[in-house]
Formats: C-alpha cells, structure tokens, sequence
C-alpha cells in the first residue's frame, strides 16, 4: 500500500446537519500540511480538489423534517462517483465536511469493491452509530444515516440506489457512547460489530480492532475507515458540533491507527465532522492530521513495535 497513491478529495459539505462550519474542514486539513505530512513519509500524494454536489431534487416521499435532503441527494451521488475513480487509481482519503459524506464515500468504495469481486470491510469510529434512516431520525439530520443506507435499509427515496449493500457483519463500530433508541433497537437485530466506551475500557481498543482486521484479511476484503473527530474526546478534539465526553484518547486513537497500517489493509479513509469554526488554534484539525499520517505510516521506529498477526 506504500506505493498507492494517496488522493485528497475535499468534501465542503454541511448539508448532514443543521449546525454549519464542517464546509470549512477541507481548507483547515490543507493548512494544517495534510499533503505534506504524508509526502514526508515517502508516500505519493495527488490533491483531487474539492467535490462540487450534483443538482437533484428531493421527492415528496422522504419525511418533511430532513434536513437538505436534495443537497444529501447531490452530494451523494457525486462522490461516489469520486470515490470510485479513485479507488482505480489509489487511495482515497476523504477531506470532509460532515459524516454525511459518508454515504456517497462508502456507496462508491462498495460499489468498487463489487468490481473487483472483493467483500468491502467498513471500520466507524465514532460516538454514535449514524444507522438511522430517513423516517427513524428525529433530528432529521442525514449525518446520523450512512450506515443505514450503506446497509440498504429502505426508506431512502431519490438517492442513488444501493446495489451492493454493505453485509452487517462486515461492519465493525468502534467508540459509541451515544446512541438514539431507534437506532440501537434496529442494530441490535443485526450482525454488526459494535464496541461501546465501556467495552474499550475494559478489554481495550487493540483485541476488538485486531480480531476484526483478522476477518477483513481473511476474505481479501477492501477497508473503508471512516473517522469521526467524535470518536476522540472532546477535551483534545473541541472542533465537533456533537461533542460527547468520554471519548477515545489520544493514544487509544494513534494505537488503532498505528495498528490500522501495521495490517496494510485500508483502501480508502474519512476525516468527518470537524468543525473548524469551533476549533481552538487549530488543534483539532492538527490531531485529525496526525492520526492520518500514522493510518498511513508515520511511526516513532522503524519497524512497528507490535507487529500485527
Ligand atoms: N444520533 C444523532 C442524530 O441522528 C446524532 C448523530 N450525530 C453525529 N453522528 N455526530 O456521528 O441526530
Ligand atoms: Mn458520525
Ligand atoms: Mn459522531
Ligand atoms: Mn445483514
């Protein structure tokens, strides 16, 4: 994967969430060197620009309480598209904008994946498991459903539709520790892998992430992460919208990256939901950048410490 081209795909979207500043996070991730801080591991780095959405309209049969559903709409489709020209061509890492990204992202990499006649494999880390669909949401905010659309759960009327969903049990959450009654009843029914705060602390991030990249391995699946700054508490992360205390910390974050790369096995990455009108000189938008420098490499010795088995 060393050799892969790294491509940046800006996402200035907002349109997953009433509160705005996450069509800002593309610029804060380019000032805070994202380009450069991977060049600087011997990798190759192509800045695709900024993804511009596709006119669409929302039909009359998606609920009146979403938010933006036709930017959604045009967004969706639109990177999909970019995710999957890029996957032909290297790694995509999606610059974002909010987590509604997320549906275009992995409906692409998903898409690609078939292509290829390869299973996709999608790690979320993240606060909150985004498994709503357009009627079960009560915000009505889309950045709480990509993983109910990538999964083909019905509902989502005008959006592109899901031809390869993504199987539930190769699916893995990492981080929760807010989750809407809805959306847990509905997970709950399903085989997706989900580890709470609380199993974290107890069995730590290592053995739930390793046993799941053993699957992705063993299939010869493709890796979608998908990493919302949510994931990380906010006490060293401040610039979300959806701050939840008791997050991941930062060494809890570098180590799942850390042992992300030691697998070789991610094809394609998120960096959603920062907010960098909310950030504190930048620092979040710093550790965003640092995290995904050590995904992709960057490491304190040459060889890992633990190598990944
Ligand atoms: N579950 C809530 C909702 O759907 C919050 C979702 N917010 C997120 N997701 N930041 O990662 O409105
Ligand atoms: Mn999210
Ligand atoms: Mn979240
Ligand atoms: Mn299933």
């Amino acid at each position: 994967m060393t050799h892969k081209t790294c491509i940046l795909i800006g996402a200035p979207m907002d349109s997953g969430k009433r509160r705005r500043g996450c069509l800002m996070g593309p610029d804060a991730y380019r000032v805070a060197e994202i380009g450069p801080a991977l060049t600087d591991l011997g990798l190759k780095v192509r800045d695709a620009g900024n993804v511009t959405p596709d006119d669409a309209r929302a039909p009359d049969a998606l609920p009146g309480h979403l938010h933006a559903p036709a930017e959604m709409i045009g967004w969706t489709s639109a990177l999909a598209r970019a995710a999957e020209e890029a996957l032909s061509q290297g790694v995509p890492i999606f610059l974002g904008g909010d987590h509604g990204l997320a549906l275009g992202s992995v409906l692409g990499a998903a898409n690609h994946a078939a292509n290829e006649g390869r299973p996709l494999f999608v790690l979320w880390l993240d606060a909150h498991t985004d498994y709503h669909t357009p009627q079960s949401t009560q915000s009505g905010n889309l950045h709480g459903a990509p993983l109910g659309y990538v999964t083909g759960r019905d509902g989502f009327h005008g959006f592109p539709e899901v031809a390869h969903p993504v199987p539930h049990e190769n699916i893995c959450l990492l981080g929760l520790r807010s989750v809407d009654p809805a959306e847990r009843d509905e997970l709950q029914r399903t085989d997706i892998r989900y580890h709470d705060m609380r199993s974290i602390d107890e069995t730590g991030i290592a053995r739930p992430l390793e046993a799941f990249l053993r699957d992705v391995a063993a299939a010869n699946g493709m890796l979608h992460v998908s990493l919302d700054v949510d994931f990380l508490d906010p006490s060293f992360a401040p610039a979300v919208g959806t701050t939840v205390p008791g997050g991941a910390t930062i060494r809890e974050a570098h180590l799942a990256m850390e042992i992300i790369c030691d697998s070789g096995l991610m094809t394609s990455l998120d960096l959603v939901e920062l907010n960098p009108f909310l950030d504190d000189r930048g620092r979040t938008a710093q550790v965003m950048v640092d995290l995904a420098a050590s995904a992709l490499g960057r490491r304190v010795f040459d060889r890992p410490t633990r190598a990944f088995s």
